[in-house]
C-alpha cells in the first residue's frame, strides 16, 4: 500500500493522531480496501454488484453503510482460502477458528499484515502494563488459534522476554510462574481463574507471586471478575479484544491507568455498532449493538463490514482521544439464551453472583425441557466459596435466585454444588450446556 509520494505514517505515529487526522486516515485507507477487494475478491464483486455499489461510490466514512455485510458463513462457503487476496507465495502465515460446528474458518496474513498484527497487539500489551524489560508469560495456546502466536509476537515486538507456555498443564504454568518470575501473563480470565485456584489448592498465596500483569480477553468477562482476579492475585487485569476473522488479539485494548473498556486501534480497523434487531441499521456512538468491522490495511484477507455477532457500544477515546472505546462485551449473540420470552447472557449471571460473598465465580447453566412441560427450564450450578457455612450458602442460593428474577425477570433453579466439582477452564471456558438438543 506504500506509495513513494506518501509513505504510509507509522504505526507508532497514528497511535497519536487525534480524531480528525484518523478519519481521514480511515477514509483514504478505506476506499483503497474497498476497490482492492472488488478486484480481488470474487465474492466481493459478487456482493458488491449485487448490492449496486461500487467502491467509488465511498466518498465519506458515512457511506460505507451502503455496502454489504460479510459473515462467517461466507468465509465457510468460500472454505479454505476463497477470500484470500493475494496468491499463496504471498501468504505468510495462516491461522483457523474452530467452529463448534462444520468447517473451520480459515484466516491468512501477508507479512505486512503479521508486522502489523504484532504492533497492535506490542501496542495493547504496553496500554496494559506491559514494558519491554518485562518477562511475559503466554498462557494462549498455540496453534491455528489467533491467541497464542498472536501474544508471542506482540510480546516479541514490544521486546519482552517471552516465554511461550501455551494453554493447559496448569501444574507446569505454576511452576514455571515460581520459577521464571514473570512480570505479565496473558491468557483467557477464566484460565486465570484456574491458575490461582491452583495456587491456592497447592497451599501458596496467588498473590505472592512475580506476577504484575494480567492481559486476559478471548471471551467475555465482567467488571465483577475483573475485581476478583485482581484482589485474588495482586495484579491488575487488563483486557484486549480480537476475533480471527479481523486478525486476531490486538483489536482493542484496554489502558491499565484508566481501565475504561479497550481502545479500538481505528487506525487499522473502522467500527460500526448495527441494530441487533433488524442486523442493519447503523446506530450512533453510545448505543448497544452488534459490532461491525471493516479492516483498513489488510492485505491477505481483507474484510468488509464483517457481522461480529459481538455486542457492545462506541464511547469516545480517554487515554487515545482519537480513538473510540468498547464498552465490555455483554455477550456473542450466539450465547444468548431465550428463557420463556426473556434475553439473558452468562456475563450477567457472573455479575450478580460475584456480588454474593458465599458465591465462586465457578458455575455452569443448563437449559433443558422437563418431561411433559412446555416451558424451558435454567438451572444454575454454582460452586459456592469453600470457607462459606451450609447455612451461608442457602441462603445465597436463595438470594441469587431473587437477584436474576429482579434484575432479569427469569426464575432459575439454583443448584449449589461442592467445590471443585465442575470443570475447570482450560482456555475459552464453555457456560452454557443446553441439554434440549442433546435428547
Ligand atoms: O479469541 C482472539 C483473541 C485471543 C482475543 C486472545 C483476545 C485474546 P477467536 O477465537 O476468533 O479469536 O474468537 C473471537 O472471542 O468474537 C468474541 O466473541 C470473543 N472475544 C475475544 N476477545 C474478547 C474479549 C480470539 N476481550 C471471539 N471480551 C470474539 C469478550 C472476547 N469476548
Amino acid at each position: 500500500m506504500t506509495e513513494s509520494q506518501n509513505p504510509e505514517p507509522k504505526n507508532s505515529e497514528t497511535e497519536f493522531f487525534d480524531r480528525e487526522r484518523i478519519e481521514a486516515l480511515q477514509l483514504r485507507r478505506l476506499q483503497h480496501t474497498l476497490s482492492y477487494a472488488y478486484q480481488r475478491v470474487p465474492l466481493y464483486q459478487r456482493k458488491f454488484d449485487a448490492a449496486g455499489v461500487r467502491p467509488e461510490d465511498l466518498r465519506t466514512l458515512a457511506d460505507l453503510q451502503h455496502f454489504p455485510f460479510t459473515t462467517k458463513d461466507d468465509l465457510r462457503n468460500e472454505y479454505p482460502f476463497g477470500m484470500f487476496a493475494v496468491p499463496q507465495q504471498e501468504v505468510a502465515r495462516i491461522h483457523a477458528s474452530s467452529g463448534t460446528t462444520g468447517k473451520p474458518t480459515v484466516v491468512g496474513y501477508t507479512s505486512n499484515d503479521l508486522r502489523n498484527w504484532a504492533d497492535l497487539v506490542a501496542r495493547s500489551m504496553r496500554a496494559s502494563g506491559a514494558r519491554p524489560e518485562h518477562k511475559v508469560h503466554i498462557a494462549y495456546g498455540y496453534g491455528l488459534f489467533t491467541g497464542g502466536l498472536g501474544a508471542h509476537y506482540g510480546a516479541e515486538a514490544l521486546g519482552t522476554t517471552v516465554i511461550p507456555m501455551s494453554g493447559g498443564q496448569t501444574e507446569k504454568q505454576l511452576q514455571l510462574i515460581l520459577d521464571f518470575e514473570p512480570d505479565v501473563i496473558m491468557c483467557t480470565p477464566t484460565y486465570l481463574l484456574t491458575i490461582m485456584d491452583a495456587f491456592t489448592h497447592r497451599g501458596i498465596d496467588p498473590r505472592s507471586t512475580s506476577l504484575k500483569y494480567a492481559i486476559c480477553g478471548a471471551e467475555p468477562w465482567t467488571e465483577e471478575m475483573r475485581q476478583e482476579l485482581e484482589a485474588g492475585m495482586g495484579l491488575d487485569a487488563c483486557d484486549i479484544y480480537g476475533l480471527s476473522e479481523v486478525m486476531g488479539p490486538g483489536v482493542a485494548g484496554e489502558f491499565v491507568q484508566s481501565k475504561d473498556g479497550s481502545h479500538l486501534w481505528e487506525d487499522h480497523f473502522r467500527p460500526e455498532i448495527i441494530d441487533p434487531f433488524d442486523h442493519s441499521t447503523v446506530l450512533p456512538d453510545g448505543e448497544s449493538g452488534e459490532l461491525v468491522f471493516t479492516t483498513l490495511t489488510k492485505e491477505a484477507l481483507p474484510i468488509i463490514r464483517y457481522r461480529t455477532k459481538d455486542l457492545s457500544s462506541l464511547l469516545p477515546g480517554t487515554e487515545r482521544p482519537g480513538m473510540r472505546r468498547m464498552s465490555r462485551i455483554s455477550g456473542r449473540s450466539d450465547d444468548m439464551i431465550i428463557l420463556r420470552g426473556v434475553n439473558l447472557f452468562p456475563s450477567q449471571i457472573e455479575e450478580i453472583a460475584l456480588r454474593i460473598p458465599a458465591l465462586s465465580p465457578h458455575f455452569q447453566l443448563e437449559i433443558s425441557r422437563p418431561a411433559g412441560q412446555r416451558m424451558d427450564e435454567l438451572t444454575i450450578k454454582i460452586e459456592p466459596r469453600p470457607e462459606s457455612s451450609s447455612v451461608e450458602r442457602e441462603a445465597a442460593a436463595l438470594q441469587l435466585r431473587k437477584e436474576i428474577k429482579v434484575q432479569i425477570g427469569s426464575t432459575a433453579v439454583i443448584a449449589v454444588v461442592e467445590p471443585g466439582s465442575l470443570e475447570r477452564s482450560n482456555g475459552k471456558l464453555r457456560r452454557v450446556y443446553d441439554l434440549r438438543t442433546a435428547r
